[in-house]
């Protein structure tokens, strides 16, 4: 078979291919505009060190575009002069799984083809995210090049070849490159079962623990599937909406009250199961349900870093913890109690990044249902479903309970989020930037009947490399410990989203469980005075409260 490298010029280089939080996110239909995927793809092979020569790691969620994404980035790594592309069965990777393949084959990098809990089609999102040699969202270094580069492409390479079927394991040739097509469940099950008691589990599953799980048409099918219903045992029907489908049944692959709420009403409503979980689009999120009790994904980190001992992978302790700002401080308090190191990042995951590669961190966490450990480099909604049956297998009570029984002996930090979507893009950033003016003068102040000790926009640096990052959110630090902060999101693809994001500690003796929306009743009405956000943005009640 003949094979040459076609070049397409460009007229001029596309002027939003910046990556927001998680990659370059936007609709289907702006990657099917010709070019657009090419020139964002282009870049990136031009960027990553490494590519000719090197191996690279490609495969989705199962998204409308993932397949055609999988065809140009063959033909176009073959054309870079890439030895070797390791891809999967029908394209479907999950987020995790991907990041465990950089790793084990030691690829240069990794391009996953998601727009994670966004929806999916023709109408709905797609994406592309980078990962790097160590399995994990590229840097801001690397994708700040990436864009930098798409600001001034003249025009891409790429090899005319027919496409390449993906429908079974298999190793194909384009020109020079080797396409390898993998089972992309084997090697991301054979992981989980080094990390965790799978007897243990098993053992819980097999006899009259009924839990269910929800893939949401989305990745996690295929690997739940075969976990849960296969090696664990649980019985068939456990994993609902197991098939991936493009465009997810029409549903909203994120894993939160709203987005799963036929599970959520399972679990809260009814007495027919002990456990329950759900994952989005790209299997990297994780929601966990008892029976009539919702975990919050803050509490979860505290919860898993307080019992890591009981999972084999973690029973000789965690080196440290970290969380992303937003993210209630449960785990903190945690930590100290521990006496191990606790890290504060910018919301996404590639901040982590360093603190695992230096072994300063086991386990990480973020608010918006995300929780992962140093196996991989991205946070693994599977995995955190994997510890928490561990814990619940070894302690052989309910999730209620050990949420009670974490509480009575730290305290709990009542949190909540509060999303205002799809809000007109000038409007977000008329509030959001008002309210960044106010700040200097906010110090001090009352606020919901307390002090505001700091007012803030919040910036990092890096404790392993020195690298500063500036401008992650707005916060009010009250002086009794509890916390409000402003966020725009870096992952919608209409309009603007604003993120509220509150918090109040109370300590064990402090106790009086209530409705987490009661406990932040005075912080809620505060923030949306001082931020006029019902005023500015015309919405009443924000889009998903968390
Ligand atoms: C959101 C979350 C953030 C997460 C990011 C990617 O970002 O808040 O915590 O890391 O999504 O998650 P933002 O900028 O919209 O708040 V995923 O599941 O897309 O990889
Ligand atoms: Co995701």
């Amino acid at each position: 078979m003949t094979s040459s490298v076609l070049r397409v010029t460009l007229d001029q280089p596309f002027a939003d291919q910046k990556p927001g939080t998680s990659g370059l996110r936007k609709s289907s239909r702006q990657f099917e505009t010709p070019h657009y995927l090419e020139s964002f793809i282009e870049a990136i092979l031009r960027t990553v060190p490494g590519v000719a020569g090197g191996t690279l790691v490609v495969g989705g969620d199962g998204r409308y575009g993932n397949l055609r994404a999988i065809d140009v980035i063959s033909r176009m790594a073959a054309a870079h002069g890439v030895a070797r592309l390791i891809t999967t069965t029908d394209g479907i990777l999950s987020t995790p799984a991907a990041s465990n393949l950089i790793r084990k084959h030691g690829a240069v990098a990794g391009i996953i083809l998601s727009a994670s809990h966004n929806p999916g089609g023709p109408e709905g999102d797609f994406g592309v995210k980078v990962n790097g040699a160590n399995g994990g969202p590229a840097p801001e270094s690397l994708t700040d090049a990436i864009y930098a580069c798409s600001q001034t492409l003249d025009g891409y390479r790429i090899v005319e070849a027919p496409s390449i079927s993906l429908e079974a394991p298999g190793q194909h040739a384009i020109a020079a490159l080797t396409l390898e097509v993998i089972d992309g469940v084997d090697d991301y099950l054979a992981l989980m079962q080094q990390l965790f008691d799978f007897d243990q589990i098993g053992d819980l599953l097999r006899n009259n623990y009924p839990i269910a799980f929800d893939a949401m048409h989305a990745v996690t099918g295929p690997y739940a599937k075969r976990l849960l219903e296969g090696l664990l045992g649980a019985p068939k029907g456990t994993v609902r909406n197991a098939v991936p489908l493009e465009d997810f049944g029409g549903g909203h692959p994120d894993p939160n009250l709203t987005y799963a709420h036929e599970l959520a009403e399972l679990l809260l409503q009814g007495d027919d199961y002990r456990f329950g979980a759900a994952c989005d689009g790209d299997g990297d999120r994780n929601m966990i349900l008892g029976r009539r009790c919702f975990v919050n994904p803050s509490d979860s980190l505290a919860v898993l870093t307080a019992n890591a001992t009981l999972a084999p992978a973690y029973a000789d302790g965690l080196a440290g913890v970290a969380r992303s700002m937003p993210t209630s401080a449960a785990v903190d308090v945690v930590a100290k109690q521990l006496g191990i190191a606790c890290y504060e990042t910018p919301t996404g995951w590639k901040f982590f990044g360093n603190l695992l590669d230096a072994g300063r961190i086991t386990l990480c966490g973020e608010e918006s249902f995300g929780t992962g450990s140093n196996h991989i480099r991205e946070k693994d909604g599977l995995w955190a479903v994997l510890f928490w049956l561990q814990l619940l297998a070894r302690k052989r009570t309910s999730v209620a309970a050990i949420m009670a029984d974490h509480w009575s002996r730290f305290g709990r930090h009542y949190y909540s989020r509060h999303d205002y979507e799809a809000i007109a893009s000038d409007r977000a950033h008329g509030l959001y930037d008002r309210l960044k003016g106010l700040l200097p003068s906010l110090a001090g102040e009352r606020f919901a009947g307390r002090a505001i000790a700091t007012a803030d926009d919040f910036s990092y640096t890096d404790p392993v490399d020195g690298s500063l990052t500036t401008g992650q959110g707005l916060r009010l630090l009250l002086d009794d410990g509890s916390r409000v902060v402003f966020r725009l999101s870096g992952t919608g693809t209409q309009g603007a989203t604003l993120r509220v994001y509150l918090e109040s500690y109370v300590s064990p003796e402090g106790q009086l469980q209530q409705d987490p929306q009661l406990a932040l009743a005075d912080l809620i009405q505060a923030a949306d005075q001082l931020a006029e956000i019902k005023l500015r943005t015309g919405m009443g009640v924000p889009t998903v409260i968390t």
